[in-house]
């Protein structure tokens, strides 16, 4: 099992709730082991189980949140 790590480019996220939100959002994914955002560098890095989840569906759930990815 090969676990990924990926660095998203996140805009909109301008405040503690919105890395919380995004945050939380990609951890309720299954396969996903960790996320940290970064408000200043406006990204968020995954660790994930590509078995379980692909990129498309990180990408998705934070789109879902309402924040946009680049
Ligand atoms: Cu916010």
């Amino acid at each position: 099992m090969a676990i990924s790590e990926e660095k998203i480019n996140v805009e909109g996220m301008s405040c503690g709730h919105c890395t919380a939100a995004v945050e939380k959002a990609l951890a309720a994914l299954a396969g996903v082991e960790k996320a940290v955002a970064n408000l200043g560098e406006k990204n968020v890095t995954v660790t994930y189980d590509p078995g379980k989840t692909t990129k498309d569906d990180l990408v998705n759930a934070i789109e879902e949140e309402g924040y946009e990815v680049k």
